[in-house]
């Protein structure tokens, strides 16, 4: 099959989730044409039989904002036509949904059927979505679309109680790579950061407001009055000065270390003893999965997939948003007991299998099938 796939080219979690997949298609014996305003982040190595479109911007003095919307739509146009594509799989719904079908409507009248499969990852469903100057655009889009899957039942759930939703929402979780995300600890690495053999703990994320970075400090600080420990934050975004201040507010920045945007973050991962992540909204969490897959338990907030994945007293614990005095209880438990911090990150990894990419990716191209099937029918 030839696919495009519009995505947004950052770090977040959607535009890592259709980058990989991209990839792995590509490895199936696919033709995958990647359609965004920048190569993808992950996208950072030539693959066979991947191919990658950028949308310019276009500016003119009468635009206070280039209409981005309206060149990603005559960017697939020009694509699916030239390139031959046989489908189109989007990433995040806002505005790739509707832009999606604005492209089917113009290519209907060149004789050309598009069939559009969404994926909705989270904030485009949870939290943006929801503002009413983009819901009816959402749902709409969302209702246009020829499939639509969600990464965890708990964001289906959301969306079909948010909007009037007439179509049957396809879970599919996100996926890893399993060879790439496993454990190789190196204690030379290791060392650099504790070098009195200290724990580490580490908190990966786009630092918005919706992660709550600040919980991961506070919970760091009382684990700190108890034992010597050290924090790895990576990642970057809008809080992150804020954090920093905190940091030096409760004077721990010796024991803190910001390492910023990272891409081999599975080395990371692999010198860490607890993963934190207490998010406000997390759909599924892929940042935790990947922490599992390098057996990393995990202490999360309970809200959202974040249950699906994590799993209670298994593979780490779930506490309440914003609960940091149970969050640190949780993890002094596991920190101070090396037994049984060994099984639960036996668990992570164990739990982190079902959720390989050998699972997942043909689940899409099984939903990729049925498209083309309907389409030809009618
Ligand atoms: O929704 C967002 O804020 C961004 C999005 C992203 O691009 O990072 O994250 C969402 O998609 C990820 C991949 O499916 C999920 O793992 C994240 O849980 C989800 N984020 C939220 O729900 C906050």
């Amino acid at each position: 099959m030839k696919i495009g796939i519009v995505c947004y080219p950052t770090y977040g979690g959607s535009g890592v989730l259709a980058t990989e997949l991209g990839i792995g298609l590509a490895s199936h014996g696919h033709q995958i044409h990647f359609i965004s305003y920048r190569r993808p982040a992950r996208l950072n190595s030539y693959y066979k039989d991947v191919y990658f479109h950028e949308v310019s911007s276009f500016k003119y003095p009468l635009f206070e904002h280039a209409p981005y919307d309206s060149s990603l739509t005559s960017k697939i146009v020009d694509v699916v036509q030239h390139e031959n594509l046989d489908l189109l799989h989007v990433h995040y719904a806002i505005p790739h949904a509707a832009v999606a079908y604005m492209a089917k409507e113009i290519l209907k009248t060149k004789g050309i059927n598009l069939p559009v499969v969404t994926t909705l990852h989270g904030t485009d469903i949870t939290l943006v979505g929801q503002d009413q100057s983009l819901a009816s655009v959402v749902e709409f889009s969302i209702n246009k679309s020829d499939a639509v899957t969600s990464v965890s039942d708990s964001l289906r759930k959301q969306t079909e109680s948010y909007f009037n939703i007439e179509k049957d929402l396809a879970v599919i979780y996100n996926f890893i790579d399993l060879d790439r995300f496993s454990r190789k600890t190196n204690w030379d690495f290791r060392k650099a950061f504790a070098p009195n053999g200290e724990k580490i703990i580490v908190h990966t994320s786009n630092f918005r407001k919706v992660k709550r970075v600040e919980d991961v400090v506070h919970v760091f600080r009382k684990l700190r009055q108890q034992m010597n420990l050290k924090l790895l934050l990576i990642g970057d975004g809008p809080e992150r000065q804020t954090i920093e201040e905190l940091c030096r507010k409760h004077c721990v920045c010796e024991d803190i270390h910001f390492l910023g945007k990272q891409d081999a973050i599975e080395e990371i991962l692999s010198l860490a003893d607890l993963f934190i992540l207490p998010s406000e909204n997390e759909s599924f969490g892929l940042s935790a999965l990947e922490a599992m897959a390098c057996q990393v338990p995990v202490i999360s907030s309970n809200i959202g997939g974040l249950p699906e994945v994590n799993i209670e007293g298994e593979t780490g614990f779930l506490c309440d948003v914003g609960d940091v005095d149970k969050m640190a209880n949780k993890a002094l438990l596991l920190l101070e007991n090396e037994e049984l911090l060994s099984t639960f990150r036996k668990n992570a990894r164990t739990k982190a299998l079902e959720f390989s990419k050998e699972n997942i990716i043909p689940q899409y191209e099984q939903i990729y099938q049925s498209c083309l099937i309907t389409s030809d029918v009618s």
